[in-house]
């Protein structure tokens, strides 16, 4: 089972369409994530980079939506780009009245050149996201690593919002 099948699973509840939204600058890793938190047997093995954009159905257990916010830690150079993406996100008229949850990937966190989550997580100045939850996961996309604590705290947002 992949970790959003599982979700479903642990909450017990009727599978319902879930709508998550996975963004971020290309080449972050968003495609590499998805992949991963589907069941091993659907993952596929090649990647390439997303023309367009692309919509991936998962069988979940609740309604309305939540976000992940995916930053390729290791890419200094176009973080104050990712912060204008966001920024951009948070004023949008749809999301910009909404609680709604926003899963950060501080992705890429096996390379070298990568900077701790807290430094990503500042240089994005997060701590301004007042009226939503939010959270940051260092992740390695490719080893799986990191996935599991980010979709762990988004159910329980979730389970909070059903509450
Ligand atoms: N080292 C490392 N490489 C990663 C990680 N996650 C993704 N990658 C690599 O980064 C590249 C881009 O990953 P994608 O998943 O295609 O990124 P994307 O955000 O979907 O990119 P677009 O489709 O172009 O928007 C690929 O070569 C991945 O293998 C990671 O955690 N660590
Ligand atoms: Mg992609």
């Amino acid at each position: 089972m992949g970790l959003l099948d599982r979700l479903s699973g642990l909450l017990g509840l009727k599978k319902k369409e879930v709508h998550v939204l996975c963004l971020g600058l290309d080449n972050s890793g968003k495609t590499t994530i998805i992949n991963k938190l589907k069941p091993s047997n659907a993952q596929s093995q090649d990647i390439v980079p997303t023309i367009g954009f692309s919509i991936e159905k998962f069988k979940s257990s609740r309604e309305g939506q939540a976000i992940i916010f995916v930053i390729d830690s290791s890419d200094r150079l176009r973080m104050v780009v990712a912060k204008e993406e966001l920024d951009t996100l948070l004023n949008h008229p749809d999301i910009k009245h909404r609680r709604i949850p926003i899963l950060f990937f501080a992705n890429k966190m096996d390379l070298r050149d990568a900077v701790t989550s807290v430094k990503v997580s500042q240089l994005l100045c997060l701590e301004n996201i007042k009226d939503k939850p939010w959270h940051i996961c260092a992740s390695d996309a490719i080893k799986g690593e990191g996935l599991q604590e980010g979709v762990d705290w988004l159910q329980d947002q979730i389970q909070a919002v059903k509450t």
